[in-house]
């Protein structure tokens, strides 16, 4: 049963977060972070996926992976039905943190390469050999408009209620995330520059790409992805599409493992079904008052657009 919420003071103390290095982030993941960044050695073949929550971090994990399983010289095999692509695309800091081995992180020196490893990191929280240019691994960063974000936020916090977790009330949630504090990794305007601005500086290290550019398009970017990755443009080509089939929401929502399965059993024990609700582009306009607009665009989406960042509401 969903644990009452007596007043704001209790709920905001249900997401304890601190801002560490300028980010915001539950302190419990401290010790794993600074564990990443002072011993984490990349391989030159990882691919790492980075993103804020909600942003089209479970279809980034699927599309990568897939991507790795059809059309990487090294190909590792499509994971099964059983397999959520949480379970096969590791979150670095979120599997430390449910790790018996807390903070250590040779578990991740076990995983087959080519690796392609998540983080909700923002860029200069990231392990150095891992921004570095020096080394050959390659960053996947994806985002999604803000509103959007925001409401598939607030809606698994519902599910999430249902399960007994205590959880912040939207209008809470709503400051947190504008602000930046309720929202892990945020603040959210900051997350998305850090990738962007090493994305126009680096673009063979960092690739950029939203969450509706895939709605848009979604073989296209399957094709740069690949490319960009170091995939055969041959197998590339050939594969796109079924990649696409294989990441499709209806796909990924009815394998096994995101119907019944859960992540972090140790620890968060998180239903991979809540993962899943409805995967549009504008669903916000439902949601949003005149002034949620007004903040929203005040603290966050101007921001973006001050640096050329426009995305699809
Ligand atoms: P996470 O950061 O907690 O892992 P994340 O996967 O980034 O969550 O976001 C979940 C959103 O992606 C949900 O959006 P919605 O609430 O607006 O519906 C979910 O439905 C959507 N999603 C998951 N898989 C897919 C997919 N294959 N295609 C399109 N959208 C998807």
């Amino acid at each position: 049963m969903a644990a009452a919420l007596e007043n704001e003071t209790d709920t905001k103390n249900s997401l304890p977060q601190e801002l560490y290095q300028n980010f915001w982030i539950d302190p419990r993941f401290v010790p794993g972070v600074k564990a990443l960044q002072e011993e984490f050695e990349p391989r030159p073949d990882d691919i790492f996926l980075a993103s804020l929550t909600k942003t089209g971090t479970t279809w980034g994990k699927a599309l990568l992976r897939t991507i790795v399983s059809l059309c990487h010289a090294c190909p590792n095999p499509l994971p099964d039905d059983e397999k959520s692509p949480n379970a096969s695309v590791p979150n670095l800091e979120l599997e430390l943190f449910n790790s018996i081995k807390q903070h250590d992180v040779s578990i991740f020196s076990e995983l087959p390469s080519p690796r392609v490893l998540h983080t909700h990191l923002p860029f200069h929280g990231l392990p150095t050999l891992v921004r570095s240019c020096s080394s050959d691994c390659k960053i996947v960063y994806i985002t999604r408009n803000p509103r959007d974000t925001f409401v598939s936020l607030c809606k698994f916090y519902d599910k999430l209620r249902q399960d007994g977790w205590p959880a912040p009330v939207e209008t809470l949630l709503f400051d947190g995330f504008c602000s930046g504090s309720l929202i892990h990794c945020g603040p959210f305007a900051e997350h998305v520059l850090g990738y962007w601005r090493e994305s126009k500086s680096n673009p063979n290290k960092v690739m950029f790409v939203t969450y509706e550019d895939l709605q848009a398009d979604c073989v296209g970017w399957v094709k740069k992805l690949g490319i960009f990755m170091g995939c055969s443009p041959r197998l590339v080509e050939e594969n796109a599409e079924r990649v696409v089939q294989i990441c499709s929401f209806d796909s990924l929502s009815n394998m096994e493992g995101n119907k019944s399965g859960i992540a972090l059993e140790n620890t968060l024990r998180m239903r991979n079904a809540h993962l899943f609700r409805k995967g549009k582009v504008g669903d916000w306009k439902k949601y949003f008052t005149p002034e949620m607009e007004e903040r929203i665009y005040r603290d966050i989406e101007q921001k973006l657009n001050n640096e050329d960042i426009h995305l699809t509401y």
